[in-house]
């Protein structure tokens, strides 16, 4: 082990990234040089006693600072650190000051600790100078094994237990202060070393992203902000401090075995990844590290949203197309763009309308001239007739104005965030405003009650919640000499290191409980959105439509996601998927980014190319902005005639959606997903992120570029065929690049052997298409199973699936195989009395890649037995002479029972 007094002998300054980086030609890099002393950041800590309770899978140490450094204010003399399996998949880490309680994000916020087991606190101590060179916190259930180093200074790496994997080391590099593990008050800082050749790591946001793998280089800076996502690389709405690490093979592990790293701290961070190493620099809180064991994309996401609660359920109309615009003058130009989508005979399910709606901007009042209350009653009434739905948008600044009755219900129940004693007084739409404080449980009943009182007025069916990072018009003067609202270590704020009270509430504002709005910025959208979410619960007595565009770790429990102000450019539309598969990561995988594009004006050829890939987002809305050309999917006959060709397609795929929303409720994997999910093992699949999969098995890979009309394609191992079509595409034991035509009105969607998919019918409308008979789609396979699921119930109901005694909903599961020259269809039904109760029944099974086949069977498992020939009637048998594996069944009702 290395000399213990080893840092007396060299002296070393560490050169401040970040705060030094705009004068810096290493912009946001760290170096070393041998200098004076007085710049060093800190010098580490020691073990001074450990304590293991191999019962309680706990280990707990006491740590002694090496030595003071003044930079960045005094260090923290003295550290506890827990160490636990809080289940065999889940390690935690929680390093905090010995002596004094700090900041942490209260349990009422994301409530954690009934996710595990609650273990004994260990009291006995073993004497550090007697210690071993380390301790380690194992058990034989779990891979994940803690490992205390005993060095000076400290550190400490969690490995795989079955192959010796290092995952996580902040063990220091001792050439390098800035790997130091450092505990100040406002600055806190965490390393780990990496293996850079097998490491591809993914997630860390909120950021738009060129590449979906993260580079070496990037920086992600975590204080949600009102930037447009138009820009790259810069913090923006919301602050996700999770990555999923995918390992090539080490000779132990194969490719793709994966592990998941949370560090959960609300306060503000720059994450800095280097390929070799990541290093987490953050201005409060404490260290709460997770680790998740995986080992595959899929189980991490079940642990991580196991900790951090698993995504709400979408209604099922949600997953219809949605029409949105800033600046719809009118109720007759709302009017007007529904006509406009039926006439052209392009499914639209939802009508929204943006801040243009209100009364001088306020939240909860109508534009008594544009749109005035008895029209807009009178619109949604006729969007509900016809089977559509309406959703508005509300932002929290509360316009100061004594005539007005939610501002003074405000001041009443005393909800708004303070400053100095009085609310804050900040400046958004309405003019001057004050914010609710949703830390105080008051301020989500005032909400609750405002929404109560505006539906009884317009009978909305969701909510949008803007601008609630919070987004502020002006920035306050500092409070003189507070170390909060110009704190020692700046984080990369705006991308130029800015102050961190610009454009939103200064951190010095005071919330419910004295939490400074230092401690809680970044959770101001997550409790918005839980309360809009408890208040949609309350008085609609239905399962909630939320969007919201700040969101935090655990915000998916409550809320959809859009990837905020992109722009009408050929750049956004190649970003919005990274941007989306990113959401999957953080546990909200209802999201989408604005169709067309938001700011500037589209073009024909790429709002066709939008709503071609925009169709297969789990969350499709057309959205755009005030002043730019308008773009709803009618006004070019190129792109309604595409809309209806890839909306037709995604209204047929609403049971496999709407059942994909199902896994991603009970196990947090994500609806949209990139290829590595279900080809971890394929290691060309990991920077691959112009295409990507629905569910497990349905491959989308759009045509992102101007004027091309062909696609570079990446397919895995497998038979894939065209879903429109069913055409056999691709096939092989090895993936294959391939290029593939992409007509003007076409967008490139496969279906990989194996699958089976549930369908229905097209319809303008989810209403109407769930009144057509399911349909399955059974993709043949000779070497892997060929299964699929299909989740039923009626779309709204609060809870989906099982929990709170509901028993109003059936999982039916399908296998198929070959005997002989028989292709035998099963299917396991849970909860089958809901579906024959509603009379559910498939009225056609196609069967793609099949060869040879003259007769179809159907079981029902439940039984065993097999069902009765007038329900299975074959109807027709068609095989293509050019390719004989296609083969398309039609039975007559064939029921799910
Ligand atoms: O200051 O409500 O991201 O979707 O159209 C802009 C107007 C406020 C920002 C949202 C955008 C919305 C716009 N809002």
């Amino acid at each position: 082990m290395s000399s213990l007094h080893w840092f007396t002998n060299i002296v070393f300054v560490v050169v401040v990234f970040c705060s030094t980086s705009l004068a810096s030609p290493l912009h946001g890099s760290s170096q070393v040089v041998l200098e004076e002393e007085t710049t060093v950041v800190g010098y580490g800590y020691v073990v001074r006693s450990v304590a293991v309770d191999s019962n309680e899978k706990l280990l707990t140490a006491n740590l002694d600072l090496i030595k003071p450094s003044s930079v960045y204010a005094p260090d923290v003399k003295s550290l506890s650190l827990h160490a636990s399996l809080e289940t065999s998949e889940r390690l935690r880490i929680r390093i905090t000051d010995f002596s004094q309680q700090r900041w942490e994000i209260p349990e009422n916020v994301i409530p954690r600790a009934g996710n595990h087991s609650p273990r004994r606190f260990v009291t006995e101590e073993v004497d550090g100078g007697n210690s071993p060179d380390s301790n380690f916190l194992t058990d034989p259930s779990s891979d994940l094994v803690f490992t205390l180093h005993n060095t000076t200074p400290f550190g400490f790496s969690v490995t795989r237990r079955s192959s010796g994997d290092i995952l996580f080391d902040t063990s220091p590099d001792q050439s390098d202060p800035s790997t130091y593990f450092i505990f100040k008050d406002q600055f806190l800082q965490l390393s780990s070393a990496l293996p850079e050749n097998r490491s591809n790591l993914y997630g860390l946001g909120e950021q738009t992203k060129r590449s979906f793998r993260l580079i070496p280089g990037d920086t992600m800076t975590m204080w949600n902000a009102d930037i447009g996502s138009e820009n790259p690389d810069v913090n923006l709405y919301g602050s996700h401090p999770f990555y999923m690490d995918v390992r090539g093979s080490n000779g132990h592990d194969e490719a793709g075995t994966t592990h998941g790293v949370l560090l959960l701290n609300s306060n503000g961070m720059d994450v800095k990844y280097e390929g070799h190493r990541i290093t987490y620099s953050v201005i409060g809180g404490v260290i709460d590290l997770y680790v998740f064991a995986g080992p595959s994309p899929e189980m991490v996401m079940n642990q991580y949203t196991e900790l951090i609660g698993r995504p709400a359920p979408m209604p099922y109309w949600s997953f219809g197309f949605h029409q949105c615009r800033y600046g719809y003058k009118n109720v007759s130009d709302l009017e007007s763009v529904v006509d406009g989508y039926a006439k052209a005979r392009i499914p639209l399910e939802v009508m929204w309308t943006d801040i243009d709606y209100m009364d001088g901007y306020k939240d909860f009042t109508l534009d008594p001239v544009n749109f005035p209350e008895d029209k807009m009653k009178s619109f949604v009434d006729t969007l509900h007739k016809s089977g559509q739905k309406y959703v508005l948008i509300l932002d929290p600044g509360i316009g100061v104005n004594r005539s007005y009755g939610t501002y003074n219900r405000g001041m009443e129940a005393d909800v708004f965030i303070k400053r100095d004693g009085e609310p804050y007084l900040g400046e958004v739409w309405p003019g001057k405003v004050y914010f609710p404080d949703f830390l105080n449980p008051a301020a989500a009943t005032f909400w609750s009650n405002e929404i109560k009182i505006f539906q009884d007025i317009l009978p909305l069916d969701g909510l949008w919640i803007d601008m609630n990072e919070l987004s502020n018009f002006i920035t306050s003067p500092l409070t003189p000499g507070s170390s909060l609202d110009d704190p020692p270590y700046k984080i990369n704020n705006f991308g130029d290191n800015a102050p961190i009270n610009n454009k939103t509430v200064p951190a010095t504002a005071i919330h419910f409980g004295n939490v400074s709005e230092y401690n809680a910025h970044n959770l101001y959208g997550l409790l918005e959105a839980k309360a809009t979410h408890q208040a949609i619960v309350d008085v609609m007595g239905k399962r909630p439509f939320v969007l919201s565009r700040s969101t935090f770790v655990s915000s998916g429990k409550y809320t959809a996601h859009w990837t905020g102000d992109n722009a009408a450019k050929w750049e956004d539309l190649a970003y919005s998927i990274p941007g989306i598969l990113n959401f999957g990561l953080f546990g909200i995988p209802m999201v989408g980014a604005d169709i067309c594009g938001f700011s500037h004006d589209t073009t024909e050829e790429l709002c066709r190319r939008w709503i071609q890939l925009g169709a297969f987002y789990p969350f499709a809305r057309d959205h755009s902005s005030l002043n730019t050309a308008r773009q709803e999917l009618y006004l070019w006959e190129s792109v309604a005639s595409s809309a209806r060709k890839v909306l037709g397609l995604r209204m047929r795929l609403l049971p496999h959606l709407y059942t994909l929303m199902y896994e991603a409720h009970v196990s947090g994997i994500p609806i949209v997903r990139p290829l590595f999910f279900s080809f971890p093992q394929d290691t060309n699949t990991y920077e691959i992120d112009s295409q990507f999969l629905i569910g497990k098995s349905i491959m989308v890979s759009p045509a992102l570029e101007q004027g091309k009309l062909t696609v570079d394609a990446y397919f895995p191992a497998g038979n894939w065929f065209d879903l429109f079509n069913y055409s056999f595409a691709v096939g092989g034991a090895s993936g294959k690049h391939v290029r593939l035509d992409t007509p003007a009105d076409h967008v490139n969607v496969h279906v990989r052997e194996g699958s089976i998919v549930a369908m229905q019918g097209e319809a303008m409308t989810t209403r109407d298409a769930r009144k057509t008979p399911y349909e399955l789609l059974v993709v043949a396979s000779r070497l892997e199973n060929i299964s699929g699921e299909l989740f039923l119930d009626d779309g709204e109901k609060i809870q989906m699936g099982e929990g709170g005694g509901n028993r109003d909903w059936t999982l039916v599961k399908f296998r198929c195989y070959v005997t002989g020259k028989s292709v035998v269809l099963r299917s396991e039904v849970v909860n089958p009395e809901y579906a024959s109760r509603m009379k559910w029944s498939i009225g056609k099974v196609t069967f793609v890649g099949f060869e040879n086949v003259e007769s179809v069977k159907t079981y029902e498992v439940r039984t065993g037995e097999r069902l009765r020939s007038p329900r299975i009637s074959l109807i027709k048998t068609v095989m293509d002479d050019d390719d004989p594996r296609f083969l398309s069944v039609e039975v007559s009702k064939l029921s799910l029972l």
